[in-house]
């Protein structure tokens, strides 16, 4: 891969390694969670999300295909979170106020240590790595975004699965007081609710983000925690988390309880399988003119495709 000079890069993206990490960004990250918590007090969450792009940073400034990292405007303007809203454009605004301090994740199910986690206590027990991936939406548009999070198994390990845990259960935030669209989009079967198998949300891509550009989330990215699995369509990156259970049956997701024929339990990112109503074959880079081709498993074939072994391509959807 072609170098790029700093000169040719905005002043904001430092130029390490790719694959390099964010080290003792730990500390930083704690100080970023105290600023968010002082905002929340002080009631001007408006003023930290306005510097959020001009004080943007990145270890890498492509991810390893060598894509270019999206613009920070686009990822915090441009965004699905269907409890606001569901035109993109606007959740932004809509979610600005979200209370996510004091923020807790109670994890449980089939598992022997049953605990409810501050988002401080996540903080501080594992590393803030930086991930640069690939998010593809299933309505064939996608961004490059440099995460900051840390792998979901190492939150798994800490709470050890029982032998009967199969899966993992994930879900959203219910407040419909702060969430309008959770009254207002009453189609939908509120809260939002996720899944992965067991193997899925163990795998290093998986994280749990808290960050994204060097800062904490805002809310309209899944503020303060939530998933990201690089492999499967957006939909599957579920936001606002408070809770995660492991459980024995495949959970049924607020997509497939809404639109069983258009949205599947594994949803990996196939250019073969078309969703009903449009082709999934080639996608718009958020930043870009015309289309790019749609890779199997979002380009991450390598790393996942062994999970599938066996399987029906065509059920993956
Ligand atoms: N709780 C919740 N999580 C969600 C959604 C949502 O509506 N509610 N939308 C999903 C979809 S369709 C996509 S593409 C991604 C978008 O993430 P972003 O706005 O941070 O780019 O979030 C996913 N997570
Ligand atoms: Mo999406």
């Amino acid at each position: 891969m072609e170098k790029i000079r700093s000169s040719e890069i905005t002043p904001e993206h430092l130029y390490l390694s790719r694959r390099k990490f964010i080290k003792g960004s730990l500390a930083l990250l704690t100080s970023m969670f105290l600023f968010n918590e002082a905002c929340a007090r002080s009631g001007v969450p408006s003023v930290a999300t306005e510097q959020f792009c001009d004080m943007a940073t990145a270890s890498q400034n492509m991810d390893e295909l060598g894509d270019v990292l999206t613009d920070c405007e686009d990822i915090i303007n441009y965004n699905n979170f269907y409890e606001f809203t569901t035109s993109k454009e606007t959740v932004a605004g809509l979610a600005k106020d979200l209370r996510i301090s004091p923020w807790t994740i109670q994890v449980g199910g089939l598992v022997k240590n049953p605990k409810t986690y501050a988002i401080e206590d996540l903080a501080r027990m594992f590393d803030q790595e930086e991930r640069v991936y690939r998010l593809r939406c299933v309505e064939a548009w996608s961004m490059v975004i440099p995460w900051l999070g840390f792998p979901l198994a190492k939150l798994l390990k800490e709470v050890e699965p029982t032998s009967e845990a199969k899966y993992v259960r994930f879900e959203t935030l219910f407040d419909p007081e702060q969430m309008r669209g959770q009254t207002t989009l009453h189609y939908y079967d509120w809260p939002y609710v996720e899944g992965l198998r067991l193997d899925e949300a163990m795998h290093d891509l998986t994280i749990l983000s808290t960050g994204l550009y060097g800062h904490t989330l805002l809310p309209q990215n899944g503020a303060p925690i939530r998933l990201v699995v690089p492999w499967k369509y957006g939909f599957k990156n579920i936001k606002s988390i408070v809770k995660i259970d492991l459980v024995a049956e495949q959970p049924v997701s607020l997509w497939m309880a809404a639109a069983p024929s258009e949205y599947g339990f594994y949803a990996n990112v196939n250019p073969k399988v078309a969703h009903p109503r449009w082709s999934q074959a080639s996608e718009r880079r958020i930043g870009e003119f015309g289309r790019r081709e749609t890779l199997p498993f979002n380009g991450y074939a390598e790393e996942v495709a062994h999970l599938y072994e066996g399987m029906d391509l065509k059920e993956f959807f």
